[in-house]
């Protein structure tokens, strides 16, 4: 384990932040994004949130009021001993459209302020450029990512906040779990196909631009300021052969290559064989240029950072049940359990990802999010004793440190998800729960918004206290 390894928490703001219409903030990619069954649809960018109902709820708008709370929760994460703590900064308020000459000042005030928060109780800010977050206007104009246009907005957006957190902001991440443009292209990248449209195409076409845009990033952050560290980020998570049948084998290797197929990119530099291979059987051009290529070859990441919240399965019999509630299409794992929403709780799966990242890309890796979502409930002493949650942490941090401390990974930080109940992502819903601190808030924004320490509050503080000795 390292020395200085950075404990802390992580959030987004599209999940938690809220203020969508304060300081000047233009509408983004989560504001459109509705509760109920309408979702999951126009997340995967099959139905245009414009033909949504009147009346419609969209719950990222307020999410948890942090631009209101800020440092009240500061606070709080400071009394848990966080180290680092992961954010991500809403694009839409430094850049309202994406487009502007200038950049929204009120917005990167806000962003100073905060950072100088956490620089106050000595935690380091680790920030996420864009977190499943876009301006909603470049989403229209351009399309989105299918766009190189929407390369040029993100290096300018890249360029005022790097200069103006210079001195703040040692580590940045360019994209969250950049592979979630695959499965969920509107919710990961604004991307919502047209009629005749082959959605692979656009996919990988949109993953191009953003693969080049995270390269020029990494390259503008360098030449900013040559101490700050930068690095592309995956959901992870092994997919396992259900089997020893060869075909069950040659399958779990594929499913793997589709969230290899981003770090091979970012970490080696240059698009791997099986990807074009890919692109020629399906019939799809993508625009890669030779300007392009050398820009990813000069260009990889610092480190690389992932989410972890559950191993995969995978059979080509035919037979069995699948593994509900994900958005990765998984078989039953007969040898693990399931959360409340159908995630399979797997953390041995934790150490061997781990290895097997490592093991591929010899870069260090930091673990920026990995939790369980449940249901809590709040006793009338006002506390949640959430032991469920504490065990799934344990036994999660147990598995990180054998990986580190006895196969030799390297690992930067640990910050768990959502360390502040924050919407759920994929449900939109508070009633799934990740923090250590619970937020009175209800699945219709209704509560007081309180914030009240869970028995993982005191748990997760002894364990930073412990640098993790004592589980
Ligand atoms: C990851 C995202 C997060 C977060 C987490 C948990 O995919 O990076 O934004 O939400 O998953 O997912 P959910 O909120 O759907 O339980």
């Amino acid at each position: 384990m390292r020395k200085d390894f950075l404990w802390g928490g992580a959030t987004a703001a599209n999940q938690c932040e809220g203020g969508w219409q304060a300081d000047g903030r233009g509408m983004a990619i989560v504001d459109v994004l509705p509760q109920g069954e309408n979702r999951l649809p126009v997340m995967q960018g099959v139905m245009d949130y414009r033909t949504l109902p009147e009346g419609t709820r969209y719950p990222g708008r307020d999410g948890i009021d942090l631009y209101g709370h800020y440092k009240q929760d500061i606070a709080l994460f400071a009394e848990m001993g966080f180290r680092c703590y992961r954010f991500s900064f809403s694009w839409s308020r430094i850049f309202p459209t994406g487009e502007e000459a200038q950049p929204n000042e009120a917005g990167l005030k806000f962003y100073e302020d905060f950072i100088d928060e956490l620089l106050r109780y000595g935690i380091e800010p680790i920030v996420t450029i864009c977190h499943f977050d876009l301006p909603l206007h470049l989403v229209e104009k351009y399309g989105s990512w299918r766009s190189r246009a929407v390369i040029d907005a993100y290096l300018r957006y890249c360029e005022v906040i790097f200069r103006r957190f210079r001195n703040k902001v040692r580590y940045w991440i360019t994209f969250n779990e950049i592979n979630m443009l695959m499965h969920l292209p509107f919710m990961g990248a604004g991307i919502r196909f047209e009629a005749g449209e082959n959605p692979l195409a656009v996919k990988y076409q949109a993953a191009h631009h953003e693969l080049v845009a995270s390269a020029l990033a990494t390259k503008l952050a360098h030449e900013i300021n040559p101490d700050c560290q930068v690095g592309c980020m995956i959901a992870a998570g092994s997919v396992y052969p259900y089997s020893c049948r060869p075909e069950d084998v040659w399958e779990s290797m594929q499913k793997d290559r589709e969230a290899y197929f981003f770090i091979d990119v970012q970490a080696r530099g240059a698009y791997p064989n099986y990807a074009k291979k890919l692109w020629e059987r399906e019939g799809i051009t993508v625009d890669v240029t030779e300007e392009d290529e050398r820009i990813l070859k000069a260009n990889t990441a610092d480190f690389i950072a992932l989410s972890y919240y559950n191993s995969r399965c995978v059979r080509t019999d035919g037979q069995g049940e699948a593994s509900g509630g994900n958005v990765f299409a998984s078989a039953k794992n007969p040898y693990l359990t399931c959360s409340q929403w159908g995630w399979p709780i797997d953390p041995m799966g934790f150490r061997i990802t781990l290895n097997a990242l490592y093991d591929r890309y010899e870069k260090p890796l930091f673990v920026v999010e990995n939790g369980l979502g449940a249901v809590d409930v709040l006793t009338p002493e006002r506390t949640v004793e959430d032991d469920y949650r504490i065990d799934y942490l344990r036994t999660h941090i147990q598995a990180m440190m054998q990986a580190a401390d006895e196969d030799g990974v390297d690992i930067m930080g640990y910050t768990p998800w959502g360390c502040i109940d924050l919407v759920s992502a994929t449900t939109g819903e508070m009633s799934k729960r990740y923090g250590m601190i619970y937020v009175d808030q209800d699945n219709d924004g209704h509560g007081t918004g309180e914030r009240i320490r869970k028995k993982s509050f005191y748990w997760y503080r002894d364990v930073i206290a412990n640098n993790g000795e004592n589980l």
